[in-house]
């Protein structure tokens, strides 16, 4: 890790943005056990902060992941569209996610690399691009509604997964996923956390602004939005009939300038799932 330019606790409980080649002294700073004492790092240096902001500028960035489907590869080429960030997306073929712990972590996809370091998990990459790029919220406030949003969308990803990949979209598993995630009279059930209300609810709580923290685009509506599509594609009419709000988001977003020419561009593939299913 070159310039990405990690902040690390200072032995003296400073904040500082270290280059790689340091080292994180973090078990000096607990065997010390002191109180952390932040000093900003724009106040001491502040091309060092520009630098940890933005550390998509130096180098183009790799995004591991098929590049045949859009997948939770979707949402990460959307905001690296957005924002204009050129990067590669590179093919892994199916064996070498499962053989290799030191390219895939977790022996899951997508993985991301820029400046020397590479990572894994859709939400870190998201939270890193939202974090450097302007695409977070402009306050703490903002902030926690774009994690809780996330948060939110992942727990639908997980039940739409078995629909999908396991089920293979079966009527009958469509229609029990569809009582227990979709439907509006089911929205205070037992479901870990997925259902559409609970999607729309972002859109509400921010209603009217256009988007779930006002005016600017987050990662938190990328995530939003790639999420209701997916469930668009299942139950459109249904979607269209029971939230109104969340349909006007998913037609509002899909005309936001930068968003609309992502839909339309050959870097956004045409398949949505690795098997041709939903
Ligand atoms: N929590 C992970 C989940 C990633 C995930 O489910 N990736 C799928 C492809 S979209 C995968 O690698 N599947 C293979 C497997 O889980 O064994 C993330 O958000 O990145």
């Amino acid at each position: 890790m070159s310039s990405l330019g990690r902040p690390c606790m200072h032995p003296r409980g400073k904040t500082s943005i270290r280059a790689s080649t340091a080292t994180c002294p973090v078990k000096l700073l607990s065997a010390r056990r002191q109180p952390t004492r932040f000093t900003p790092v724009s106040a001491r240096n502040p091309s060092a902060m520009a630098e940890a902001r933005n550390p998509l500028a130096t180098e183009k960035p790799v995004l591991h992941y098929w590049p045949w489907f859009r997948g939770k590869g979707d949402p990460i080429r959307m905001a690296l569209w957005l924002k204009g960030i050129e990067w590669e997306d590179k093919d892994i073929p199916f064996s070498a996610l499962k053989h290799d712990q030191s390219q895939f972590a977790f022996f899951q996809a997508p993985a991301f690399e820029v400046n020397g370091r590479r990572f894994w998990q859709m939400n870190a990459i998201l939270r890193h691009l939202g974090r450097t790029q302007g695409l977070y919220g402009k306050d703490e406030n903002d902030m926690i509604t774009v994690d809780m949003c996330l948060d939110t969308v992942e727990a639908m990803w997980v039940k739409l997964v078995p629909l999908i990949y396991w089920e293979k979209l079966s009527e009958e598993s469509k229609a029990s996923f569809y009582k227990k995630h979709v439907a509006k009279e089911s929205y205070n059930g037992y479901n870990q956390g997925a259902h559409v209300d609970y999607y729309e609810w972002f859109v509400r709580q921010s209603h009217p602004s256009p988007f779930i923290t006002g005016g600017q685009i987050t990662i938190g509506d990328i995530a939003l939005w790639w999420g209701t599509e997916m469930m668009m594609r299942l139950f459109k009419d249904e979607i269209y009939k029971q939230y109104p709000l969340l349909s006007s988001f998913y037609e509002r977003f899909a005309e936001a300038p930068g968003i609309r020419e992502y839909l339309k561009s050959p870097r956004r593939p045409a398949q949505q799932h690795a098997i041709s299913c939903g």
